[in-house]
C-alpha cells in the first residue's frame, strides 16, 4: 500500500473567498503578525485578537469548498487508507468538501481553547475577551489556533507519516512558516516523490522534484485525474 501525504495552505482556500496571509492584499498586509498571531499580541490586546478571529470565523462560516478541496477528497476516496491530509488552514473546507481525518496542525477557527486548563470546545460565533472557560472558569479563553512560538498540533503523527511517504504534495502554501516548510525535505529523505502545486513558486520550490503552477481549482483536479 502507498502512502500519500498532502500538505495544504491558504492558497487552496483562496478561490473560496478566504484571504491568504502573504499575498498582495493578504491578511498580514492589514494586520501585523505580531499583534494578532502571537501569544504576546493576545496578552497585550485580547480584544483586537478576538475581533480578528471573529471576523475570520464569520467569513469561513459562509465559505464553500472549491474544486481543489473536492479533488483532494476524491483522491482520498479513490485510495482508501492511503491519503493523509495535513492542513495549515484553520477553516473547515476540506471536511466540507468530503475529506476525512484531516490533521489541522495550526488548529481550527471553530474551536476554542482555555489557556489556563487546555480545555477545548466548539467556539461560539463571536468570542468575547474575558469569557469564562466552561471547565475551569478562568477568563483566559482564546481561539484554538497555533500562533508563532507555539507548538503545532499532532507533530509526532505528521512526522511519522512523512517518514513513510511515497508521495508528498504541497498545495497553496508559501513555504515561509516552519515546521510545515520543512516537510518536503523530510518526505524526500524518506524517498517520497515530491510535488508542489501553487499559483506561483514558493520559497521552497527548489526542494520539490515536480512542480505545477496555476490556480488550485484547476491544477488540483488535473493532477488528481
Ligand atoms: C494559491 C492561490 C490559488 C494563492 N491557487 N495557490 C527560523 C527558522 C525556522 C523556524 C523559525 C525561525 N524563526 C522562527 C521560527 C519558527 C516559526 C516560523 O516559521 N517563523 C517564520 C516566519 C520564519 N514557526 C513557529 O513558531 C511554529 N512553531 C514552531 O516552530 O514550534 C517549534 C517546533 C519545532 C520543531 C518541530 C515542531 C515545532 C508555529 C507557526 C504557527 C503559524 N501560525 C499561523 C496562524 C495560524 C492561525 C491563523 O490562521 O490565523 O498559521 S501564521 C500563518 O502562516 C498561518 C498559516 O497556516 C501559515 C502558513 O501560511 P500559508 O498557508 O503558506 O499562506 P501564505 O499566505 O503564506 O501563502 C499562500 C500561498 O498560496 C502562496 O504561495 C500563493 O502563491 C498561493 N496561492 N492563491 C493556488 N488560487
Amino acid at each position: 500500500m502507498d502512502k500519500i501525504v498532502i500538505l495544504t495552505g491558504a492558497g487552496i482556500s483562496a478561490e473560496s473567498g478566504l484571504g491568504t496571509f502573504r499575498d498582495k492584499d493578504g491578511l498580514w498586509t492589514r494586520y501585523p503578525i505580531e499583534d494578532v498571531a502571537t501569544p504576546e499580541g493576545f496578552a497585550r490586546n485580547p480584544a483586537l485578537v478576538q475581533d480578528f478571529y471573529n471576523q475570520r470565523r464569520a467569513q469561513a462560516a459562509t465559505a464553500q469548498p472549491n474544486a481543489a478541496h473536492r479533488a483532494l477528497a476524491r483522491l482520498q476516496a479513490e485510495h482508501p487508507g492511503e491519503v493523509v491530509i495535513v492542513t495549515q488552514n484553520v477553516d473547515a473546507l476540506h471536511e466540507a468538501g468530503g475529506a476525512k481525518g484531516v490533521i489541522h496542525m495550526h488548529g481550527e477557527l471553530a474551536r476554542a481553547l482555555c489557556n489556563a486548563c487546555a480545555h477545548r470546545w466548539d467556539a461560539p460565533e463571536v468570542m468575547a475577551p474575558g469569557t469564562p472557560c466552561p471547565a475551569c472558569a478562568a477568563p483566559t479563553v482564546r481561539p484554538d489556533v497555533v500562533w508563532f512560538g507555539e507548538m503545532p498540533y499532532r507533530m509526532d503523527e505528521v512526522f511519522a507519516h512523512l517518514g513513510q511517504a511515497d508521495l508528498f504534495a504541497a498545495i497553496g502554501t508559501s513555504g515561509n512558516v516552519y515546521p510545515a516548510a520543512g516537510f518536503v525535505q523530510e518526505a524526500a529523505m524518506a524517498g517520497a516523490h515530491t510535488v508542489e502545486l501553487n499559483l506561483e513558486p514558493s520559497s521552497t520550490v527548489s526542494d520539490f522534484a515536480e512542480t505545477r503552477f496555476g490556480p488550485a481549482s484547476s491544477i488540483m483536479p488535473d493532477w488528481v485525474d
